[in-house]
Formats: structure tokens, C-alpha cells, sequence
């Protein structure tokens, strides 16, 4: 009121933008397709089962979780070096939510219930559940949980030995005050993709036949856990260390002594991140940390590759449970938000834009599920030759396709709220930051793309035929139901166009192979997801928005095609000025 006079744009009544905070229910009860998967693949019983456990943890997710992720983004760790004296503390000081965070995922099993396999293979299946249910909640707690799980896997692959009971029943223990988090430190500053050259950390044997660590851990995420997985070259009597691949060994060591005192290692600093700042990533030096060789001398990177499997997968799950929570999200908005007079759901392209995003969330889902029913037949010994190399294949594959994926679909959903998305306080922009860090992490899109060709050129090409004949196999199913006919047909042709391209790439030699691999792989990516979308299509109780979705397919082929046409053209001249080295920018 100024002047005795009503100002209209001070009423209330006209500020359309008080609402209610978008927000959602159980998500459990609330994935359809979620549901839906588990209804057709899970034996009934197991899935009755689950099912329950699934709508308990989904409500405990929202009555108590919630709260704490958001307490986590607010009192991110803190470093404290120095005390008021001048002695050295090296503290990393972490909120009681995220402390609680801990707790609660030991209750719940978050990893535990993958290593009991009381539902057999499908164990995995409902532990990656909880896990992407729990990942928009977990205040970060995600990335120290993905690293615990591949440590817990190595010491697995290792026949749990003597020396690694105790660890391996603390990873993967149920009792909070027992649980025990790991780190998995490879990246030091000459290089986190090459680790095979830039790793400078030595270790020397003692006399207890223990080693001592020295070297510099460049990135160390979750610094505040209780035991890591690293790699060091093993120096001779002479202090002589060996180069390359062939000189990393795989190293376990506890972080603290029985009286939480650091195992010589210093905090140099806390790292100042884009995103994940929930969770503390330090740089680390190891002054003659006390530590163990777990496996063969000179065999450090195969055998923490188990470890990287398992937290790709993990990194699979954040991409798609961001993307999903995105997309619910938006959603809620649309049913709230009027422009132009009417809801945004009643505007056609606003909802066509939030389909897209469906249909590639659905893809990278029923991905994600693919994996974790192959890792779960192969860990329960039920896998047969093609399984395992299918999932050899489909980890790297996912892992840099929904990596990227969830960047772009997190950043178009944000646009879904207009201004609202960028700002701070609606929680949406910490969805975004967190998510796109998930194409570099854990291997780059890049290294990805060449770990799909070092899992095809170790199997001597048989992956790929195991690849084509399992989508073939997919797509049989459909190919008699009438509307699912046009995207089996476009799905025909993307196979075909991929085929040429490997054809023509593989004939030109390494170097064209290298610069295709990325298409390729995101190629492999779209075929697997979209078949995977046509047999989901296929049950005879699909729903309509399991038909729509499948038809949808051509999001992901279309590229497929067009880029066989374009690239195809290309990689022959791609080749020549490779070696020619007459301009290097020219390879597009
Ligand atoms: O980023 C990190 C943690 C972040 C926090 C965790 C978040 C988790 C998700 C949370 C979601 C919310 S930890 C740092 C991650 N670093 C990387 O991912 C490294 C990226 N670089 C690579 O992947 C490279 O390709 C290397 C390091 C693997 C390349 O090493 P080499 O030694 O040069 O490669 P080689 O010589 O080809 O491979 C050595 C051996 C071979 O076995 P053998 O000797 O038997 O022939 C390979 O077949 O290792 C085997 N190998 C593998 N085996 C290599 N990669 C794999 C693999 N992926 N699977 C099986
Ligand atoms: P580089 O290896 O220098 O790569 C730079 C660029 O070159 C990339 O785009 C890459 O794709 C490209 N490139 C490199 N080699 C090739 C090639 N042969 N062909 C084509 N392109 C290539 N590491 C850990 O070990 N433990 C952790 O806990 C951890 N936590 C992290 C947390 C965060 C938030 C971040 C951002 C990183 C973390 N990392 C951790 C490090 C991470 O794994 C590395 O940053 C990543 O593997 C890339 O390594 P780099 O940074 O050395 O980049």
C-alpha cells in the first residue's frame, strides 16, 4: 500500500508464481516401467519380495533421506589442516548427515545384498534398484557406496583371502557401526586415463613382508573412508622401479590405525569441484603409507579393472536415476505451471520435448537392467561364454553413452522449469552439476570408446557377434506384431549401417578404427537400448506407453543412419591425413 492506494502488483493474488515446490512421491510406486520390468523378469516370489522391500525403502527415502541429502549440499566437508598450534591435524570434517548416510546404507544393504545373493542371480537386479532409488537422495553417499562395491568385488575375484576376510565382511556388512566405506585411488597428476604411464607412486617391501607407499594421489574421492584400493610400482633391492603396465601392482590399505590416526598419509587440500562438493575429494600424499599386496606383481591394472567394472555400472545408475528424478519432475510442473493460459502440459512441443527425454531415460534403463541381469547370472555362476562377454561389452558401452546422455537430458529438463531450473534453491542445478560429472569419472568418453575395442579385439570379434545376435534374437520377438513392425524395420537398417561402418573402419587400419570408436560406441549404445525398448514393447501386457516408447526408436537410430552416410565418406581421407600428419583438425 503507498499513499493510501493498492498497488495491484503488490496483491498476492496476482503472483503466479507461489506454487507448491515440484515434487514427487514414492519413487517406487511411481516408476511404471520400473515396476513393469520387474513384473516380467523377477520369478514371482522373489518379486513379491522385493517389490515390499522396494516400497519400504521408497518411503523412507522421502521421510527421512530426503532431508539429510539436502543437509549434505548445505555443510559440505571441511578441511582443517592446522590446529590453533601449529600441529598438524589433517582433519576432514564431514556433517552428521553424511555420517548417518553411512548408517543407513549399511541397514538398508546397499551393498551387502549383492554379496549375500539370497535372491540367487537376481540379487543384483534389486540391489542396482535400491541403489538408483537411492542416488537423487544420497547426498553424494553414491560415490563412496560405487567404490566400496568394486572393492568388495576385487577381494571377491581375489577368492576373499585370509588377509581380506575381515575387510570384505566389513564392505559388505548390514551393521552400521561395523560398515566400512573404500576408496579407489588410481589417478595421480601425469594422468588419470593413462594410469599405466603416469602412475609415480613406488612401493617398497618391508621386512613383514607389508609394503610402504610413497607417491601423490591426484584425486582421491570420499577421502574420509576407511579402507582403498590403489596401484604402485614395486621398487627391487636396488630401488629400481618397472615402466608401463607391467610394473602397477594392486595394493590394499586401511586409512586409519586402530586409533584413528592417518596411515602416514597427508591431506595436501580439498578439491574445489563443479559439482559433488557433498563429498570430500582430496589430494593425497603417502609418506610410507602401511599397506598390502593383494594380487599377482605386475598385474595392477587387470585386477582393478573388477573394481572399475563395478562403480562403471554404478555411474550407469546416477546417470539414469538423475534423469529420471529430472523427468518426474518436469513433469509435476507441467500439471502446475500455466503460459499462455493454459497448463504446459496442454502445450504439445512442451510435452514432446519431455517425451524425448522419456524415451531415452526408458533406453538407458532397460541398459542398465540388462547389465546387472548379466552380472548377476555370472557372479551366481548361470552365464554362459556369451554373457560374460556381452557384458564385457555393454559396461563400457553404458557407461559412456548415459554418461553423456544424463548431461544433456539433465540440462534440457532444467529448461523445463525456465528460470526456476538455474536457480539455486529449487535443488535443480545440484542435479545438474552432480550429473555431469559422470562422463569423466571413471574413465572419459573417450578411453570408454577404447575399452569397447579392447573388449572386442580380446575376444577376437566375438563380442560383437554375440552383440548382433542377441539384438537379432530381441527383435524376432516383435518382428510379428504389427505396430512394433516399422521400428524393428528402422532398427534393421541401423544394424546394417553399423556393420558398414565397422566393415569399412576395420579394412582402413587402427588408426580409423580409433577415430570411429566413439561413433561406434554410441552406436552399439543406441541399437542395444532401442531393441531393448522393442522387446519391453513386446510383452503381451505392454502398455501404451511401452509401444510409443519402442516406435520412438528412431531418437536413437536416425543418428545411426545419417552418421554411416556422412562418416562412411569421411574415414578413408580421415586415414590419409592421419598419416600423412598434414593437419590433424581436419578429422571430424
Ligand atoms: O574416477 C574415479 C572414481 C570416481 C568416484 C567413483 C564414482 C562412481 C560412480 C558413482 C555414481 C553416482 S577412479 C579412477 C577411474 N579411472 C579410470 O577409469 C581409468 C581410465 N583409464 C582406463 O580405463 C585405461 O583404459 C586403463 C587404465 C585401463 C589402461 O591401462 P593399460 O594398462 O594401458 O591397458 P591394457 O594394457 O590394455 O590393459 C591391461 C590389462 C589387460 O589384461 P591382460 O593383461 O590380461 O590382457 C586388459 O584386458 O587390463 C585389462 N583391462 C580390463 N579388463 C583393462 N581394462 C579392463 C576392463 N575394463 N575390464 C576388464
Ligand atoms: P586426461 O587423462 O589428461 O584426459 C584429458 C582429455 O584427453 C580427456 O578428454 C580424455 O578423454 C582425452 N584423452 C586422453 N587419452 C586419450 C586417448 N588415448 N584418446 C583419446 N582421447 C584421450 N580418480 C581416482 O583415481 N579416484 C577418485 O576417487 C577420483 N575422484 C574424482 C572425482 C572427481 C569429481 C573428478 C572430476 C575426478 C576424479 N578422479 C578420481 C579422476 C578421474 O578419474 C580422472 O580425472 C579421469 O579418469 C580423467 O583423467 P585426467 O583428469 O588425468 O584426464
Amino acid at each position: 500500500v503507498s499513499g493510501g492506494l493498492e498497488m495491484p502488483f503488490a496483491m498476492r493474488e496476482t503472483e503466479t508464481l507461489f506454487q507448491e515446490q515440484p515434487e514427487v512421491g514414492n519413487q517406487y510406486l511411481e516408476d511404471a516401467l520400473l515396476r513393469s520390468y520387474l513384473k516380467t523378469h523377477l520369478p514371482p516370489k522373489v518379486q513379491e519380495e522385493v517389490s515390499r522391500d522396494l516400497e519400504k525403502f521408497g518411503n523412507r527415502l522421502l521421510t527421512e533421506i530426503k532431508p539429510l541429502a539436502w543437509e549434505c549440499e548445505l555443510n559440505p566437508p571441511v578441511f582443517r589442516q592446522y590446529d590453533a598450534w601449529g600441529q598438524r591435524l589433517d582433519h576432514i570434517i564431514t556433517c552428521l548427515a553424511w555420517r548417518r548416510m553411512k548408517e543407513i546404507a549399511a541397514e538398508e544393504g546397499l551393498i551387502a545384498e549383492a554379496y549375500e545373493r539370497r535372491y540367487s542371480n537376481w540379487s543384483r537386479v534389486h540391489q542396482a534398484i535400491k541403489l538408483y532409488l537411492f542416488s537423487n537422495y544420497s547426498g553424494g553417499f553414491s560415490c563412496p557406496l560405487a567404490m566400496t562395491d568394486g572393492a568388495a568385488k576385487v577381494i571377491e575375484s581375489l577368492g576373499i583371502p585370509g588377509s581380506l576376510k575381515n575387510a570384505f565382511d566389513h564392505l559388505t556388512s548390514r551393521d552400521s557401526k561395523k560398515f566400512w566405506t573404500s576408496g579407489q585411488w588410481m589417478t595421480e597428476r601425469r594422468g588419470g586415463s593413462d594410469v599405466a604411464n603416469g602412475t609415480e607412486t613406488v612401493a617398497r617391501k618391508q621386512p613383514d613382508g607389508a609394503y610402504h607407499l610413497y607417491g601423490f594421489k591426484w584425486f582421491t574421492s570420499a577421502a574420509d573412508s576407511d579402507v582403498t584400493l590403489t596401484l604402485a610400482r614395486i621398487a627391487d633391492a636396488q630401488g629400481h622401479v618397472k615402466q608401463g603396465s607391467g610394473g602397477l601392482s594392486l595394493f590394499f590399505l586401511k586409512v586409519r590405525d586402530e586409533e584413528g590416526k592417518l596411515n602416514n598419509i597427508k591431506v595436501q587440500r580439498l578439491k574445489d569441484k563443479l559439482g559433488t562438493r557433498q563429498m570430500a575429494t582430496a589430494e593425497l600424499w603417502l609418506d610410507g603409507a602401511k599397506a598390502e599386496l593383494i594380487a599377482a606383481e605386475g598385474r595392477g591394472v587387470a585386477s582393478i579393472s573388477s573394481m572399475l567394472n563395478i562403480t562403471r555400472i554404478h555411474n550407469v545408475i546416477g546417470a539414469v536415476a538423475s534423469m529420471r528424478r529430472m523427468i518426474s519432475l518436469s513433469r509435476e510442473y507441467a500439471l502446475k505451471r500455466v503460459a499462455f493460459g493454459k497448463l504446459l502440459k496442454d502445450h504439445p512441443l512442451h510435452m514432446q520435448t519431455i517425451a524425448r527425454m522419456e524415451v531415452q531415460t526408458r533406453g538407458a534403463f532397460l541398459l542398465l537392467m540388462e547389465i546387472v541381469r548379466l552380472l548377476g547370472l555370472v557372479e551366481t555362476n548361470l552365464a554362459n561364454e556369451q554373457d560374460q562377454l556381452l557384458l564385457r561389452l555393454l559396461i563400457p558401452v553404458a557407461k559412456l553413452y548415459t554418461g553423456k546422455q544424463a548431461s544433456a537430458v539433465v540440462v534440457e529438463a532444467m529448461e523445463c522449469f525456465g528460470g526456476q531450473g538455474y536457480m539455486e534453491d529449487t535443488g535443480l542445478p545440484v542435479i545438474v552439476r552432480d550429473t555431469l560429472v559422470l562422463s569423466i569419472w571413471e574413465g572419459t568418453t573417450n578411453i570408454l570408446s577404447l575399452d569397447v575395442l579392447r573388449s572386442l579385439t580380446k575376444s577376437q570379434g566375438q563380442a560383437l557377434a554375440v552383440f548382433s545376435s542377441t539384438v537379432q534374437r530381441k527383435l524376432e520377438l516383435a518382428s510379428s506384431i504389427e505396430k512394433l513392425e516399422p521400428a524393428v524395420k528402422l532398427m534393421q537398417d541401423a544394424i546394417s549401417s553399423l556393420v558398414q561402418l565397422i566393415q569399412r573402419a576395420g579394412s582402413k587400419g587402427a588408426v580409423t578404427m580409433e577415430l570411429a570408436a566413439r561413433d561406434f560406441s554410441y552406436s552399439l549404445a543406441r541399437i542395444y537400448a532401442g531393441a531393448l525398448l522393442i522387446e519391453h514393447a513386446a510383452r503381451p501386457d505392454s502398455s501404451s506407453m511401452d509401444v510409443s516408447a519402442a516406435r520412438s526408436t528412431s531418437i536413437y537410430l536416425l543418428d545411426i543412419i545419417l552418421m554411416r552416410k556422412s562418416l562412411i565418406r569421411k574415414l578413408p581421407i580421415a586415414e590419409e591425413k592421419q598419416q600423412q600428419k598434414k593437419d590433424s583438425w581436419n578429422i571430424i
